[in-house]
């Protein structure tokens, strides 16, 4: 029998032409993908999370036969399943003749240790391939961010036009003459709209057992599976992204930063989960939302807007995740302390913008941007929630969270846990913002005017104790004067009533 390459596929990569696939001959590989403990238990995921992922393993390992490959598919409940990435492959080291390993780069630090220690603890060849789904390579990303001060994503956003061409005239120059739209992207929403929502897809087979099999394992892990509704084969994912781009692209960009209550999706994608898994390619979709601005059939604040998000955002916290290191989670510039209060596990809150973005969240996997960056990120940033607890969150709670781009998000966007790399000053916000981008305030039982007394919207105190008591690190920050100078010219009792008033709230938090 001929010696074999093991290529091992991970949960996160499953895409056809998956590095470690390009220009090898199916008939000198065996490749293995495994359902283990290890990596369901890092942190405690969301059901969903979990059975989208088992499931899009499942087809994918079929979709990869059918082309001729030959998959040894650890299932959860095999009865030898070690557990572990590296317990598997001795395993297989055992069942199969192997003479190398072959394996794409992996998505995170904690397993990309454990990938480069296999050669040592194998003692047989291991290549690691790069991640090709991506723009920019980790060179690209050094190379920009080289001898600069400041690494912001729009000058890095730039970069990554010029590189693959998108929205650039025949002279190189932006579409439109502007990169970025961004200013004509901030418009509420309004009930009465006619509101795209995405595809449900009706669970198969496969699907079926999966979730059997999730609801019986994971039964005390965050969220419902009563919900679920993914895409996990790589035509269903096609045909979400179709649906998105006939119905909601056109208006993405207008109500991009929108939020409204009952509607967990608006004019959103819901395709992260298929981008970040491998079932969709990000720079085809990139491509497909061009060519409809070029055919006329969406505005260029829509196509632009939704191109940065992916080779702009998307690219540019892989970058920073690589560049920071492993202990960029350990950040905590304004030594933030105190716990997760328990409604991020139950959306049992008064504070109705928290518990529609935390109920969806649990039923869903899912919630939009403006939902993660200005409710839950906001209230966790200006309540002084510890970031590590709240990255643990967000981890957990959201099907296309994996560490690369989800710690950057959530600990340097939204919680300024970094100090400033990624964020020129922290998303801060009370009541007002979401007021003025939302319908929540009208539902909810405290009063978004108000600072003070038992309706009193907690967000607004909140916000000013979060400046006042972050004085010292924030004060410098050109971008936050104007609050400063507003927080400066109140009248002592005024700043006193409003410390305590955030105290008392606080307090009272903990307690429950
Ligand atoms: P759309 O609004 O339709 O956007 C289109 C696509 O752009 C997304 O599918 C996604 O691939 C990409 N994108 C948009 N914004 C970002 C961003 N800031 N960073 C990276 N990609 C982006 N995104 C994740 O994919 N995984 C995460 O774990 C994650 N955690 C987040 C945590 C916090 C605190 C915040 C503020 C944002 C986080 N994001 C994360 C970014 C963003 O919220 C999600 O990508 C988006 O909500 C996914 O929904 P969608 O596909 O409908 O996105
Ligand atoms: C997130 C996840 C989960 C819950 N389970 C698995 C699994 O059983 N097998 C697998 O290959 N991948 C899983 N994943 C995704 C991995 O955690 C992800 O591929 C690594 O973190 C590398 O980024
Ligand atoms: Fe949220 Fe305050 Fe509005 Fe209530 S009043 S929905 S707590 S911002």
């Amino acid at each position: 029998m001929s010696e074999k390459i093991l290529i091992p596929i991970l949960g996160d990569q499953l895409s056809i032409h998956i590095s470690s696939l390009e220009a090898q001959n199916p008939c000198e590989c065996v490749l293995l993908m495994m359902e283990v403990g290890e990596e369901t238990a890092y942190v405690r995921h969301h059901k969903a999370k979990i059975a989208y992922i088992f499931s899009a393993m499942r087809h994918h390992a079929k979709a990869l036969e059918e082309r001729g490959w030959s998959v040894d598919y650890i299932a959860w409940s095999d009865p030898d399943n070690s557990g572990s990435f590296s317990g598997e492959i001795v395993r297989a080291l055992e069942r199969h003749s192997i003479e190398s390993i072959r394996i794409t780069e992996a998505g995170e630090w904690r397993v990309m240790a454990m990938i480069e220690n296999w050669e040592q603890k194998f003692g047989i060849p291991v290549t690691i391939c790069p991640d090709h789904r991506f723009v920019a390579t980790h060179q690209d990303f050094a190379d920009w961010a080289d001898g600069k001060k400041q690494l912001r994503m729009e000058y890095f956003y730039r970069e990554m036009r010029r590189k693959t061409g998108l929205l650039l005239d025949e002279n190189g120059k932006p579409e439109g003459g502007k990169w970025n739209y961004d200013n004509d992207n901030r418009k509420p929403a309004k009930g009465d709209l006619a509101i795209p929502q995405p595809i449900r897809f009706r669970p198969d087979d496969i699907t079926r057992e999966v979730l059997a099999l999730v609801s019986d394992t994971f039964a005390d892990y965050p969220g419902s599976l009563d919900h679920f509704h993914f895409a996990v084969t790589h035509e269903e994912a096609m045909r979400q992204k179709r649906k998105f781009l006939d119905e909601a692209l056109p208006q993405f960009g207008d109500y991009q930063d929108a939020l409204l209550s009952g509607q967990p999706f608006l004019w959103h994608s819901i395709l992260s989960p298929y981008i970040n898994s491998g079932l969709l390619d990000p720079l085809d979709l990139c491509e497909e939302v061009e060519q409809r601005y070029h055919d006329g059939d969406v505005p260029l604040n829509a196509a632009e807007g939704f191109i940065r998000q992916i080779i702009g955002w998307r690219e540019y916290v892989r970058g920073i995740y690589w560049r920071e290191g492993p202990d960029y989670v350990d950040r905590n510039f304004l030594q933030a302390q105190r716990p997760l209060p328990d409604f991020y596990y139950s959306g049992k809150t008064d504070m109705h913008c928290l518990a529609e973005t935390i109920g969806q969240t649990l039923d869903l996997a899912y919630a939009h941007h403006i939902q993660r960056l200005m409710i839950t990120g906001n209230f966790a940033l200006i309540a002084g929630l510890r970031p590590q607890a709240v990255h643990q969150w967000y981890l957990e709670v959201y099907a296309d969270a994996y560490e690369w781009v989800e710690l950057p998000n959530t600990l340097g966007m939204s919680q300024f846990a970094d100090g400033g790399i990624i964020a020129s000053k922290p998303y801060a916000s009370s009541g007002n913002y979401i007021n003025k981008m939302s319908d929540y305030c009208q539902h909810c039982r405290y009063d978004v005017k108000q600072r003070i007394g038992q309706n009193a919207c907690p967000f607004n105190a909140l916000y000013w104790d979060f400046l006042d008591r972050n004085q010292e690190k924030l004060g410098d920050n050109r971008r936050l004067a104007m609050p400063y100078r507003t927080w400066e010219g109140m009248d002592p009792n005024t700043k006193n009533d409003i410390r305590n008033q955030a105290k008392s709230f606080l307090d009272q938090m903990q307690k429950n």
